[in-house]
């Protein structure tokens, strides 16, 4: 709130042509704004007639005087001058000398004081208007006709806002009397009929005056029913910025601001021609086929190619879009410009496909594609993320690779690349993943600098209403918490959309902030064309069918203009058909299906022209000690001068030092050696989740942090190489589903860089289990494109309870794509297999194999996606620890790690062969020792889990013909590995003997929370290991 008092007092003792010269240094020259003078100290009422809402009134009457002491009414010059000069409160206020020449400024005010003898009134009066601007502002998207059918309320409220004086036709004297005279009644404003031809001064947040500082109240109204209340409905006034607010205000409220040339409308129609006749081709050829049409949303493809006009026009020239289902193909056909026949081709049941993988239904397929756009004649590239069903899903996947494209071209404030996202109402609504990705939106490492979102709001999903479909008056309320202006704009006016496009996609490159264009509309058809809408909407569809189409509409009202005439639009139209036509004439040639051709990320120079691996070998992981030791020394050091970092932290760093002198690294060093090894190659790596700069369980520190200067940190990563690559670790926000999708996104963009998502623990990355479920998993055999993500899920049995202990290994092995009875027919099981697999899962007991594995995912001349169960407690355990022996050039990822010990060394009397994987080896080998029982037990670590090493454990098997075979695990028996194992380990033997089980019984939870049932359950799983005779009877 601003007191007056105190800002005078501040002033003081510059006159007021002094101040006004100092003021408008500090302040920006426009739009005004008032902040550095915002005091908030004292309170308002220290003048007793000031009340708390008239302060903003006050402060502009006061501005105005600052710069032009006449500009302002006598009495108001008189006060500010008393104040100015330092006069108590309650006494500034002097009554007003008659009225003078002075008033001659605002000449055609003429009514306005000469009416107001009275000061208090004239204020009140002014006070009074000044609030209706402000509800307008706030509130006038309620009023506003956003229902192209006009039968439903876009806010879900019928009642009219009670600070509002309106009328839906426009100013008709009786209703407007009314409603006067009920808000008068209400004490609202004070107002009457006598006032609306007053006229009033306009404060500075209003543009509605155009080149005139007053006007009378009734054209007042006119102009605010004019911005706010047509058809387009403007929500922003939440937003916590002045400068924003006003550019929004100036965009809307500026009389005649909506104006369009002659050449714009015949684009425009020519654009709403291409939309509409798109659908009714395909409706005409495939009738009973599933296509979700964009009818009575057809506005959508002027929208979106106006936002990519205006885009590139401000120096865009990347542009990625995600989308649901709902007019999809005619996205691809005419904003992407996907070839029409490779579209109608989809629609032919008999084609084959050509690719490899299971290939996806045609509206979910994405696109890339590069050309010129013929509006600003500058080069764009267009990409379309393929998407599953589940809705929503790909909105943080478009983020992260937006995020990319913009980190690859040093795009670092969003100028060149940016994103569209497309959404339904009631998935927006409705899908938390939305509300995750926004908050993205502002994050240093996430941002995008503003996406403008698209909402096609048919005000129904599926078959439900949105009455029961959210609890916001609309479906975009969830962009409020970004403050991202919403523009709601009724559909059925294209020149509105249009205009309301032209302002997001302005708002999006001056502010780079998100920005929400929600397009009310209704769905001519069911929600598939199949669909019979009738059964549960009955009287919105009977008013659909009354419904003229858009385009007719908008042809009508250009005919009448003398814009165009019949014949050119109906040579418009016949001109589309022919393209169609002809474009399925040549569809019929096409003899097979490419799904490559719907790449919507290609890798250019990774793979050979007809899309394979160059080669299909994958070198040694290995390292040189020279690096290895290099890598050391500066992940144990601080590499920048006087940098205070925390005594616990030195002794780390020291106690990393030392195990560098000693030629060993433990997990953290180990991943230390694979990153900065590969940012000497040029790799870029991207390591984000939560708390992953120190590592949950602070083992990491990738991170430092000065103990004495705030927020001033250093990455040692970054500090290893002169030309190296650079290394992002970043903190995430706390969503899995959102951040994980983002980062399947990020690593979408390039083969060369590895991209990491480690969850807090692994069971929550159950929460982003869409992404793994509908991306990563299946990602390539949908839309014969690869991902190199790398998962790392910390696991492990350590008595914490049934949450953070396990990261559901058995959900990602059941997922993989290996027959489990077959043992493959491969020369080269090492990278043919991971060439075949959806996806790889590791878990790995010793920090080199962890290096290893993490390299290797760089080396391979192809991608797959990498999941990898990280360890807890073995990140400080002793004996996991690797000598760099074991990471020097030649060495490599091991698949399986045999048993090394007595009893590899005299196999033919083994007894017994425990195969287990991760941590439970430690567990094991320290009971057999201490049962001494070295030369009867061997133990085998599985460390590549999927692909299963077929080819290694058969060896294995064979080496030990007397043994008995044991699964080991700490998991429960009906999670973790062993319904994986067991069938590929009989597989791997011919069946030739029992696999037997060591473990915890089957159970609903993943772990007791019971330490000691805890402790008590792993002595029975190493009884059960190491007792001969466990499995005797049971032969
Ligand atoms: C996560 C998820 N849940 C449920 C569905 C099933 N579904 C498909 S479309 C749809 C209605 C979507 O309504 P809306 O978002 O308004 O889009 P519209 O179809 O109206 O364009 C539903 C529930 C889905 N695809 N994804
Ligand atoms: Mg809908």
């Amino acid at each position: 709130m601003l007191n007056l008092r105190t800002c005078a007092a501040k002033l003081r003792p510059l006159t007021a042509s002094q101040t006004v010269k100092t003021i408008s240094q500090h302040r920006p020259a426009a739009p005004r704004t008032f902040q550095q003078l915002r005091c908030y100290s004292a309170p308002v009422a220290a003048e007793p007639f000031l009340s708390g809402t008239s302060s903003n009134y006050v402060e502009e009457m006061y501005y105005a005087w600052l710069e032009n002491p006449k500009s302002v009414h006598k009495s108001w010059d008189i006060f500010f001058r008393n104040a100015n000069a330092g006069a108590a409160p309650g006494t500034a206020y002097q009554s007003p000398p008659p009225l003078t020449t002075s008033l001659s400024t605002l000449s055609q005010a003429q009514s306005l004081v000469q009416a107001q003898p009275n000061v208090d009134k004239l204020v009140e009066d002014h006070l009074a208007v000044q609030s209706l601007i402000r509800a307008y502002q706030i509130r006038g998207h309620h009023v506003a006709q956003l229902d192209p059918l006009g039968i439903l309320d876009a806010d879900l409220d019928s009642s009219l806002p009670a600070d509002i004086i309106t009328s839906t036709d426009k100013l008709d004297l009786a209703v407007f009397k009314e409603r006067l005279r009920v808000l008068t009644v209400g004490g609202f404003y004070g107002l009457d009929e006598s006032d609306l031809d007053k006229v009033f001064h306009l404060p500075t947040t209003t543009f509605i005056g155009g080149n005139e500082s007053a006007l009378p109240l009734r054209e007042i109204i006119r102009r605010l029913e004019m911005a706010y209340c047509q058809h387009i409905g403007v929500e922003f006034m939440f937003i916590n910025d002045l400068e924003q607010c006003q550019w929004i205000r100036q965009k809307f409220e500026t009389p005649g601001i909506m104006q369009f040339t002659n050449e714009e409308k015949r684009t425009l129609l020519a654009r709403l021609v291409r939309s509409t006749r798109f659908e009714e081709f395909l409706h005409r050829k495939w009738s009973s086929e599933k296509r979700f049409g964009l009818e009575g949303c057809e506005v959508l493809i002027p929208a979106l190619k106006t936002i990519i006009d205006k885009s590139s026009e401000r120096g865009v020239d990347y542009v990625i879009m995600g989308m649901p289902h709902r007019g999809r193909l005619n996205v691809l056909a005419n904003v992407i410009r996907k070839e029409l026949e490779q579209i109608f081709c989809q629609f032919d049941s008999k084609l084959e496909a050509a690719d490899e993988g299971s290939g996806d239904v045609k509206y979910h397929l994405g696109m890339y594609h590069r050309r010129i756009n013929r509006v600003t004649d500058r080069n764009i590239t267009l990409s379309l993320v393929a998407n599953p069903s589940h809705l929503e899903a790909a909105d943080p996947v478009v983020q992260g690779k937006t995020k990319a494209e913009q980190f690859y071209c040093g795009d670092t404030e969003g100028k060149k690349v940016m994103s569209i996202l497309l959404h339904g109402d009631a998935a927006f609504a409705g899908q938390g993943i939305v509300y995750e990705t926004f908050h993205l939106s502002d994050l240093p490492s996430y941002t995008t600098h503003g996406t403008v979102h698209v909402v096609v709001n048919n005000q129904i999903g599926f078959t439900t209403d949105p009455r029961m479909a959210r609890s916001s008056p609309y479906p975009t309320d969830v962009a409020r918490v970004v403050n991202a202006p919403i523009f709601h704009v009724n559909a059925d006016d294209p020149e509105a959309v249009v205009y309301v496009c032209n302002v997001a996609a302005e708002w999006r490159s001056t502010f780079h902030k998100d920005v929400v264009v929600d397009l009310v509309c209704y769905r001519r058809n069911g929600h598939n064309e199949m669909d019979e809408p009738m059964f549960t909407q009955p009287l919105m569809y009977k008013q659909i069918r009354k419904q003229k189409p858009v385009l007719q509409k908008y042809a009508e009202l250009l005919i009448s203009q003398g814009v165009v005439n019949q014949p050119e639009y109906e040579e418009e139209i016949a001109k589309y058909d022919k393209i169609c036509e002809e474009a399925h004439a040549r569809s019929k040639d096409e003899k097979i299906l490419h799904i490559k051709h719907w790449l919507d990320s290609p890798w250019p120079g990774f793979f050979t022209l007809d899309g394979q691996p160059r080669s299909m070998t994958c070198p040694s992981t290995g390292l040189n000690e020279e690096d290895l030791t290099h890598i050391g020394q500066v992940a144990s050091s601080v590499p920048v001068e006087d940098f205070t970092i925390h005594g616990g932290l030195s002794r780390i760093l020291k106690t990393r030092g030392e195990m560098v002198k000693n030629r060993t690294v433990d997990w953290a060093l180990a991943e230390y050696m694979a990153f900065g090894s590969l940012l000497k190659e040029g790799i870029h790596i991207r390591l984000s989740g939560q708390d992953v700069e120190r590592g949950t369980f602070s083992h990491r520190h990738h991170v430092l942090h000065d103990q004495n200067v705030d927020k001033r940190t250093c990455i040692p990563m970054n500090h290893l190489w002169p030309n190296q690559a650079p290394y992002t670790v970043c903190n995430s926000s706390l969503s899995e589903y959102g951040v994980l999708g983002f980062e399947l996104g990020f690593a979408m963009a390039s083969p060369n860089a590895l991209v990491l998502w480690e969850a807090q623990f692994g069971d929550f990355h159950n929460t982003a289990q869409c992404i793994i479920d509908q991306f990563i998993c299946p990602g390539q055999a949908k839309w014969v494109r690869q991902n190199g993500i790398v998962l790392l899920l910390p696991h492990g049995m350590e008595g914490m309870g049934p949450e953070h202990s396990s990261a559901r290994p058995e959900r990602f092995l059941q997922m993989c794509n290996d027959d489990p009875d077959v043992f493959p027919k491969l020369d080269d099981f090492d990278v043919r297999q991971l060439y075949e697999c959806n996806w790889i899962v590791v878990n790995c007991s010793t920090p080199a194999n962890f290096f290893h594995v993490l390299r290797r995912q760089i080396l391979l001349p192809f991608r797959k996606p990498l999941i990898i169960f990280t360890p807890k407690s073995l990140l400080r355990h002793p004996e996991a620890r690797s000598s760099f022996d074991e990471m020097l050039p030649g060495t490599h990822f091991l698949r399986v790690i045999p048993d090394s010990g007595p009893a590899a060394q005299n196999p033919e009397q083994v007894k017994r062969v425990l195969f287990c994987t991760g941590k439970v080896y430690y567990d094991l080998t320290r009971e057999r020792k201490a049962r001494n029982m070295e030369a009867d037990v061997a133990i085998t670590r599985v460390e590549q889990l999927s692909p299963f090493p077929f080819d290694l454990l058969q060896r294995e098997a064979q080496k030990y013909p007397a043994a008995e075979l044991v699964w080991c695990q700490e998991e429960h028996k009906n999670q973790g590995y062993y319904d994986y194992v067991k069938p590929r380990l009989r597989t791997t033997i011919n069946r030739a003997k029992p696999v037997w089980y060591a473990g915890r019984e089957p159970a609903a939870a993943p772990a007791t929370g019971n330490k000691k049932t805890h402790l008590t359950e792993l002595q029975r799983l190493l009884d059960t290991a190491f007792n001969l005779d466990a499995f005797k009877d049971m032969a």
